[in-house]
């Protein structure tokens, strides 16, 4: 169960107003808000053990190096990855599956074959076709269905023995769709193939086990998950962390350096160059801990509540249409509402203290598959409300009263 005042009373910025009215939040699936004790973490961590990590024999650096490991082993443990250097510390989502694109040059030829989905966010798209202009390989897309789901007869024609690698996310961000990632997982292996899974939208709601799904790369961002901005993680099987080569070179991601000849440092430091987001590392294991205190069972039941109330809502609409209406989907609504552009109505509820994303949220071709420009998209979080849906629905039938 979610005790909603309390939960509410751990985040600051709930508190706040926005144009003079009471901030209603709703852009969780860009990045959601962050509890005291994530902001707490940072603070400390500059006011006490600010130092550099993985090189100092002081004590600062040898405190922060040991608090920085430690939030690693949180990841591991939250995301099941079997061995801690199995957690690769990145910037994000798309650091991470940019390491993993840039790897696979080498392992690819021409005219194998990558498969995407129809839904993918730009960053689980865009590298794969950087891939394949560096390698002649194929990208081919899984097709989907008006409700925004994935066809998987089609998806099962698509698989051969040319097919080499699968990119697949969790959850669509632009319509909320909780794919079938084990079915995925399990044909792209019955053909040799690999398995990547963007994470980014289904961490907040799904905890997932890796080594069960047998996934051979995980992905996700700490920001989605109530911690800060900047930072994120790769996991990846051990076996094909140490085939992929390093992403940048600089320093930690060393064994020794000359002239003629450099190698490289054992997992996780190969993928790790340079000095990281260390604040930001150890905040993104105090946002575990706290997520995990909420628990995700306790946040989906939550979650599911309140995607259903909306739904219901804001369908009473004359004229609102729904994009993303599979049965299986996280707290996500994407909607236009009849002859109003999704941005006249994203700016006019703003006005109202509101605050949800509008455009194409990086998933063009979604949009083109649905021939509209963009949708207004509501996201809702643990810590949002029944009342706050409410006023969700005031503000759209006004801002329609506006504009039609
Ligand atoms: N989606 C949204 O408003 P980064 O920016 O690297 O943390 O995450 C990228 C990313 C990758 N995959 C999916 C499915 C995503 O949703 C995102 C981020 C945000 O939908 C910001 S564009």
């Amino acid at each position: 169960m979610i005790d909603i005042k309390k939960v509410r009373a751990d985040f600051p910025i709930l508190n706040s107003t926005v144009n003079g009215k009471p901030l209603v939040y709703l852009d969780n699936a860009a990045t959601s808000q962050k509890p005291q004790v994530v902001i707490d973490a940072i603070v400390n961590y500059y006011t006490t053990i600010n130092s550099n990590i993985h090189r100092g024999v002081h004590t600062l650096s040898q405190k922060a190096t040991e608090a920085y490991e430690q939030a690693r082993i949180k990841l591991q443990q939250h995301f099941n990855a079997k061995k801690s250097f199995e957690i690769i510390l990145t910037a994000g989502t798309t650091h991470s599956i940019n390491i993993v694109a840039t790897g696979f040059t080498s392992f690819l030829k021409k005219n194998d074959e990558i498969i995407v989905s129809a839904m993918e966010h730009h960053s689980n798209i865009v590298p794969w076709q950087m891939l394949c202009e560096r390698t002649g390989a194929i990208l081919k897309v899984i097709p989907m269905n008006n409700e925004g789901e994935l066809l998987m007869n089609e998806y099962d024609k698509l698989l051969s023995h040319k097919t080499k690698l699968v990119f697949v996310n969790h959850v669509s961000n632009a319509l909320g769709t909780i794919n079938p990632i084990q079915e995925i997982i399990d044909k792209a292996h019955n053909v040799g193939a690999a398995v990547l899974i963007d994470g980014a939208q289904s961490c907040p709601h799904i905890k997932p086990d890796v080594q069960k799904l047998d996934a051979d790369f995980y992905v996700a961002s700490a920001h989605k998950l109530c911690g800060p901005t900047g930072v994120g993680i790769l996991y990846g099987k051990e076996e094909w962390l140490n085939k992929l080569p390093p992403y940048q070179g600089g320093g930690e991601m060393i064994k020794q350096v000359t002239f003629e000849k450099t190698t490289y440092a054992d997992l996780p430091h190969k993928f790790e160059a340079g000095t990281p987001n260390i604040a930001g590392v150890i905040a993104f294991g105090t946002a575990i801990d706290y997520m995990n205190k909420i628990g995700f069972d306790n946040i989906a039941a939550y979650e599911n509540e309140l995607l259903a109330y909306a739904t219901k809502k804001l369908l009473a609409i004359d004229g609102l249409k729904i994009y993303g209406t599979s049965k299986n989907k996280t707290s996500v609504i994407s909607f236009n509402i009849e002859n109003i552009h999704p941005y006249d109505i994203g700016t006019i509820i703003d006005k109202l203290g509101i605050a949800v994303r509008t455009g194409h949220h990086c998933a063009q071709p979604v949009m083109d598959f649905y021939k509209i420009p963009g949708t207004v998209r509501a996201s809702f979080s643990f810590y949002n409300t029944f009342e706050e849906i409410d006023l969700l629905y005031n503000a759209l039938v006004k801002a329609k009263n506006m504009l039609c």
